[in-house]
């Protein structure tokens, strides 16, 4: 039988997960477990480049991997691990920092708007933090990448430097591809449309769908998103709060925009934004549910953390090996 090929994807543990992680992440991660050998990390050392609270951090790592688990992923199927679990992440990472650039790091969409909110005291590793990441990927061999849109640059730049590497010591790294979904890639704020929604954006409540706020809330976050006046259900940039609402419908639905633009034809902005609100209310109640199960259970967790590991360890040690002989490390 022919090897399955190699898929990784993360999320940071530095907040609460949002709808935007939600269609962005989970939703595809969950229906790609029979086609690929997955490798999902939860990856606080990237969370780590900005400050976090140590009970906070805990607190949301583990939630983070209920969450992974009540959104369909499976631990035997799959590998779900802690990144600062196999420290193979923080030593490729280094290396990788050896064959990277300054100018390609300065040219990070993400780095620039995060180094904003920092003050004058910009951590390192929030400019290092793409070559964590294409250490994360080319660990494992991996082939295929699924994100949301806004990775796109760091993925872009983690081929580069697997092909630099390449290129000077032969093939030791499979460069990657990635895999971005056509419809719920970018999520944006529902107070803000132009702007992407993020766990980390803590500045107003309402602009952001969190997997685990109560259900009524939710839905009344969508009924109070913010739209235009001229009362049209039409997918247009000139419309981002009804494009956006569109997306987040047909993201969950998987029905296409013209069928959804269709659908809604004639109907008021009112009736519109509760027949969203419903789709996203019903997809995340039973997830809710399986969540709230899963984190009660300490000892599965437990194991789960172990396990996952112990399997991610053993497939990341043998890349580094690799990597070490072809530099010139004597082991
Ligand atoms: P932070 O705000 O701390 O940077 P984040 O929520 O933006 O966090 P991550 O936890 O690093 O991002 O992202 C995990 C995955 O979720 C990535 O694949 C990312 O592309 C996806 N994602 C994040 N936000 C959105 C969004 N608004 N729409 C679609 N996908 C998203
Ligand atoms: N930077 C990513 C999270 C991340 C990731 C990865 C995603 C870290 N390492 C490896 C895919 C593959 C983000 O989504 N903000």
């Amino acid at each position: 039988m022919e090897e399955k090929k190699v898929l990784f994807s993360g999320m940071q543990p530095s907040g609460k997960p949002t709808l935007g992680n939600y269609l962005g992440a989970f939703k595809n991660w969950s229906s790609l477990q029979e086609e690929y050998n997955c490798i999902y990390c939860i990856v606080d050392l990237h969370a780590i480049t900005v400050r976090q609270e140590p009970a906070m951090l805990r607190k949301y790592t583990k939630e983070l991997l209920a969450l992974y688990l009540a959104t369909g992923l499976d631990s035997d199927k799959n590998t779900i691990y802690i990144q600062s679990n196999v420290t193979a992440h923080a030593e490729l990472s280094w290396i990788l920092n050896c064959y990277s650039y300054m100018g390609e790091l300065s040219r990070m969409t993400q780095f620039k708007d995060k180094s904003q909110k920092q003050g004058n005291n910009i951590p390192t590793g929030l400019f290092n933090y793409p070559v964590l990441q294409a250490a994360d990927i080319l660990l494992y061999q991996t082939s295929v990448v699924p994100v949301g849109e806004d990775q796109r640059q760091h993925l872009e730049l983690c081929r580069d430097i697997a092909i630099r590497f390449n290129n000077i010591y032969g093939d030791v790294f499979t460069v990657p591809e990635m895999y971005i979904p056509k419809i719920g890639a970018k999520v944006m704020g529902l107070q803000n449309p132009t702007k992407k929604m993020s766990k980390s954006d803590a500045d107003n409540e309402n602009n952001v769908i969190y997997l685990l706020d109560d259900l009524k809330v939710i839905y009344n976050k969508i009924k109070r998103s913010v739209t235009d006046s001229d009362n049209q259900i039409i997918y247009s940039d000139d419309k981002p709060g009804i494009k956006n609402l569109l997306n987040i419908y047909c993201g969950i639905t998987k029905k296409t925009i013209e069928q959804a633009e269709s659908d809604f034809k004639g109907m008021g902005y009112g009736a519109f934004k509760e027949a969203v609100a419903e789709v996203v209310v019903e997809e995340i109640k039973p997830i809710q549910a399986r969540f709230n199960e899963i984190l009660a259970d300490k000892i599965f967790l437990e194991n789960v953390i172990k396990d996952g590991a112990k399997k991610a360890e053993y497939m990341a040690n043998k890349t580094l090996r690799k990597v070490k002989k072809k530099i010139g490390f004597i082991s």
